[in-house]
C-alpha cells in the first residue's frame, strides 16, 4: 500500500476552503471512493504525488498531454513569451498565427475565434447556432459531456453522470426543454426528434467519438446519417472535439472520418496545458460572430499569449511529427488493448475495452458498449474497486467508469509492460 496521508491530509483542509476540494468534480474520486492524490509534478509519462508515490498517468490532464507532461517545446515556448509580458488586452500576432494554424488542420474552420475553455467554446457555438438560424432548440446525446454551459447540463456525462446529476440544478426548466436529447447511434430517435421538432433545432452538437460515457464509438454511417440529417431540416452540425482533436488524428475526427460539420469546437490539446478553447465553422456561419455579426461572445483572456504560445508549441510539434506520433499513439494503444484483451479471456472476466487510437476504457461488462445505456449498466462497484487495485500498483487511470483514458506520446513499452502487468494482478483482486 502507498503512503497517501499527506494527500488525505490536504483534502480535508481544502474541503473546508474548496467545494469537495477540487476545482473540477471529476476530480474528487467521489464515484470510486477514497480522496484524490495531491500531485506536486509530472514529467513525460508520470506524476508525482505530495506523498513521493509515481505513478504511471493516464488522465494526462484529461486529454491535453498528448506529448507527455511537461514537454520542452510547450516549456521553453512559455518561459520565453513570459518574459513579455503575460496578457496585453490587445491582438497580437502569435493569435493570428494559432488561428492560421487551426484552420490549416481543420478545413471546415474557415474562421476561428479563441477562448479560455471547452465549456466556452461550446457555450458560444450554441449561441451562435441559435443565432444564425434563429431557431432554439438543441439536440445533444444521452451521455455525451460539452462542458458546463446550462444548455448542455441535460443527460450530460463526464463529472455529471459519474455525480449522478446528469440534469444539473439550477438550469431554468424553460430553458432545460430547449435541449433535445436523443440516443447515441439511434438514428429513428434522432428522425422522430427532427419530425417532431425539425424546424425549430438550431443544431445537433455531438462527440463524434464519444469520451465522456467511457469510449463509445459511431456506428458505421451515423456521423453520416447526422450530416444529411441536420442539412435536410436546415440545423447546424456541431462536432465537439474538445477531446478528439488533435487526438486521433491530427485533425480529430473530422479527418478520420471525412463529415464536414458547420461548427467545430476544440479544447485540452489546443491549449497544450494551459487554458485555451476555439470554436470556428464555415465563413457563412462565422459571419455572425461579434464584432462583424449580432452574436455577441468575448474574454479578457482569450487569445492569451502564454495560452497561445503554448497551443503554437505543442501543434507546430504535433504537425512536425505527425508521421511518427500518431501511428505510434496507435501502435501503443493496439499494445494495451490486446495484451489486456489476452488478460481478460484466460481470466473469463466479464470486461469490454473500448479504444480509438490513443483513447480508451475499461468496462466492466461483456455488453457492446454502443450507447449511454449500456454503459451505464457496467459494474461501477467493481470498476472502483479494480482504479483502486491499479492505483496501488502505480497506475493513475481516470476516477470514474464515465471518462476516457489517454495514452501519450511519451509513453514508453516499460510503462506499457508495467501496466499489463499490474492490470493482470488487479483482476485477481476485485
Ligand atoms: P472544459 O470546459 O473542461 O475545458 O471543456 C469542457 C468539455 C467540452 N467538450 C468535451 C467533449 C469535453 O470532454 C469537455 C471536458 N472534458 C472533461 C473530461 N471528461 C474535463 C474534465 C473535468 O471536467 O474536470
Amino acid at each position: 500500500m502507498k503512503k497517501t496521508k499527506l494527500s488525505e491530509r490536504y483534502h480535508h483542509k481544502a474541503k473546508q476552503i474548496i467545494p469537495g476540494g477540487v476545482n473540477s468534480p471529476a476530480r474528487a474520486f467521489l464515484s470510486v471512493g477514497g480522496f484524490p492524490r495531491y500531485i506536486k509534478s509530472a514529467k513525460g509519462p508520470f506524476i508525482k504525488d505530495i506523498d513521493g508515490n509515481k505513478y504511471i498517468d493516464y488522465v494526462m490532464s484529461w486529454g491535453p498531454m498528448i506529448l507527455g507532461h511537461s514537454h520542452k517545446n510547450v516549456r521553453l515556448a512559455v518561459q520565453k513569451t513570459l518574459k513579455s509580458g503575460a496578457s496585453f488586452g490587445a491582438p497580437t500576432v502569435a493569435e493570428y498565427e494559432l488561428a492560421k494554424l487551426v484552420s490549416s488542420i481543420y478545413p471546415a474552420m474557415e474562421k476561428v475565434r479563441l477562448v479560455n475553455s471547452g465549456t466556452e467554446a461550446v457555450m458560444s457555438a450554441i449561441r451562435l447556432a441559435r443565432g444564425h438560424t434563429g431557431r432554439d432548440m438543441i439536440l445533444k446525446f444521452d451521455g455525451c459531456y460539452h462542458g458546463h454551459c446550462d444548455s448542455m447540463l441535460v443527460a450530460a456525462g463526464s463529472g455529471a453522470q459519474t455525480l449522478g446529476v446528469p440534469n444539473s440544478k439550477g438550469v431554468p426548466a424553460d430553458l432545460a426543454k430547449l435541449t433535445l436529447t436523443a440516443r447515441f447511434n439511434d438514428k429513428k430517435d434522432v428522425e422522430r426528434l427532427f419530425e417532431k421538432h425539425g424546424g425549430a433545432i438550431a443544431a445537433v452538437i455531438l462527440e463524434p467519438v464519444i469520451g465522456n460515457m467511457g469510449l463509445i464509438k459511431p456506428n458505421e454511417g451515423f456521423l453520416e446519417f447526422l450530416r444529411e440529417i441536420t442539412e435536410k431540416h436546415g440545423a447546424l452540425l456541431i462536432f465537439d472535439e474538445v477531446m478528439t482533436g488533435f487526438r486521433l488524428a491530427l485533425g480529430g475526427a473530422c479527418e478520420i472520418y471525412g463529415v464536414v460539420p458547420d461548427i467545430v469546437t476544440l479544447g485540452k490539446i489546443i491549449g497544450g496545458g494551459l487554458p485555451i478553447g476555439a470554436y470556428g465553422g464555415k465563413l457563412d456561419v462565422m459571419k455572425n460572430v461579434a464584432p462583424e455579426g449580432g452574436v455577441y461572445q468575448a474574454g479578457t483572456l482569450s487569445g492569451n499569449p502564454l495560452a497561445v504560445a503554448a497551443g503554437l508549441a505543442m501543434l507546430r510539434t504535433l504537425v512536425k511529427t505527425r508521421s511518427k506520433v500518431y501511428p505510434a499513439l496507435e501502435e501503443k494503444g493496439a499494445f494495451l488493448e490486446g495484451a489486456m484483451g489476452d488478460i481478460i479471456k484466460k481470466a473469463g472476466e466479464k470486461i469490454r475495452v473500448n479504444r480509438m487510437g490513443s483513447m480508451f476504457t475499461i468496462f466492466f461488462t461483456d455488453r457492446e458498449i454502443n450507447c449511454a445505456d449500456c454503459a451505464k449498466k457496467s459494474d461501477t462497484a467493481k470498476f472502483s474497486r479494480f482504479f483502486h487495485e491499479m492505483l496501488n500498483r502505480g497506475v493513475y487511470m481516470a476516477p470514474s467508469q464515465f471518462e476516457a483514458n489517454f495514452i501519450s506520446y511519451a509513453h514508453d513499452g516499460m510503462c506499457l509492460e508495467k501496466t499489463v502487468k499490474a492490470f493482470g494482478e488487479a483482476l485477481k483482486n476485485i
